[in-house]
């Protein structure tokens, strides 16, 4: 049996020598979709860290606080010095790769918020096909609110190499989700609607689709859609989360800034060197929005806050006092921006807002 990387070989062989008009449109779509999922194939097996629990061996971490920070970089890039400092944890640093060997949690209290931090092992090229623990650590990466990607002052090139196997492995960073609306059904075949003039014909579309299972409902597009954004928005197995970057070891070459395009935080972990600055950064990239709890008979005030994250909806506010409670209640009112009067029953999916009162009942 031919194994993923031959299959991949042989498709790309073909497309190769299929000539690119109106009439192959369809069939080359299909052909780059196979490849996609024998991808999605290959990245299979490593298990997502979640609210709650996830991971495997050593990589089981109960997701804490009001959002996870997951520290990326290649070994030795000063991971643990950088969670020392942050943190209350005690990660072993020392001069040589794969110091660390397990997900090490540390906690940040910044402002009113309680920030888990994990320094995890280091990742390396042919981590998405398992070298290195590359395949948990992953793992750990896509249950992030967010990644610090660091590396050290003499290896910026590692900054495309982690974004190679973040990317290879499913994760998209600093993107949204496509505004793909798949409405699956068990007949009828497939229909495509979309609100902006595309680059790829309907057909194509559809072989697209087919190719990922999808064979009957109907596809919304509502942005101008690239190929590569509808596998993402195809596949199953995609997270989207935001990252800023990180320069360590800034002591070592003061002349660092010359050749670095982009933004990035530079620090020194253990010189202290921009350290506060990294925090300000980790809490504006986070997006906090504070929401305030109104008990049933109590008129709304903001005694009671409960930190989310942007996007978050009403319902993660259930989920997060906790799953008993979620489970017990089934409406729930606000007031505030959002809210069309005072007092508005709304949806679970209702997104939070910065200053909203929320009542469940
Ligand atoms: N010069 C300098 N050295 C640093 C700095 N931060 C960390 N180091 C050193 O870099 C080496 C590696 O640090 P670690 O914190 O163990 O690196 P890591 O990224 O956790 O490494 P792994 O766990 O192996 O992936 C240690 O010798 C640290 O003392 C820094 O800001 N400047
Ligand atoms: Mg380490």
């Amino acid at each position: 049996m031919l194994t993923i990387d031959e299959q991949i070989e042989e498709i790309e062989a073909v497309l190769r020598k299929t000539p690119h008009h109106k009439a192959t449109n369809g069939f080359i779509g299909a052909m780059r979709a196979k490849i996609a999922r024998l991808r999605d194939k290959q990245m299979d097996g490593g298990a997502l860290l979640r609210q709650g629990s996830g991971g495997q061996g050593g990589f089981t971490v109960k997701k804490q606080g009001d959002a996870t920070v997951v520290l990326i970089g290649p070994p030795s890039a000063g991971k643990s010095t950088l969670i020392n400092k942050l943190t209350n944890a005690e990660s072993k640093v020392a001069p040589y790769a794969f110091t660390t060997v397990t997900v090490v949690p540390g906690m940040l209290k910044y402002n009113e918020a309680y920030i888990q931090i994990l320094d995890i092992p280091g990742l390396i090229e042919g981590a998405k096909e398992g070298k290195g623990k590359g395949k948990e650590v992953l793992s750990v990466a896509k249950g992030a609110d967010l990644l610090v990607i660091m590396t050290d002052v003499k290896r910026i090139g590692a900054f495309s190499q982690m974004y190679k196997e973040l990317t290879g492995s499913g994760i998209r960073i600093n993107v949204d989700p496509p505004k793909v609306l798949l409405d699956k059904k068990t007949s009828g075949g497939l229909e495509v609607f979309s609100n902006f003039k595309q680059n790829i014909d309907k057909e194509t579309i559809k072989e697209i689709a087919r190719e990922f299972g999808i064979k009957n409902g109907t596809i919304t597009l509502n942005e101008k859609i690239t190929q590569e954004r509808l596998f993402d928005a195809f596949s199953v197995n995609r997270v989207y989360v935001p990252a800023i970057f990180v320069i360590n070891k800034v002591d070592e070459k003061p002349s660092y800034k010359e050749k670095i395009d982009g933004e990035f935080v530079a620090i020194s972990a253990n010189k202290d060197l921009g350290i506060d600055e990294l925090k300000k950064e980790i809490w504006k990239a986070l997006q906090f929005v504070t929401v305030y709890l109104v008990k049933p008979f109590v008129d709304p005030d903001f005694n009671d806050p409960i930190v989310m994250i942007e996007g978050n909806t009403l319902k993660d506010v259930a989920e997060k006092i906790g799953p008993d409670f979620a489970a017990s209640k089934k409406i729930v009112k606000i007031w505030g921006k959002s809210a069309k009067f005072p007092e508005q029953e709304v949806s679970f999916e209702t997104p939070v807002l910065e200053g909203m009162q929320i009542r469940f009942l």
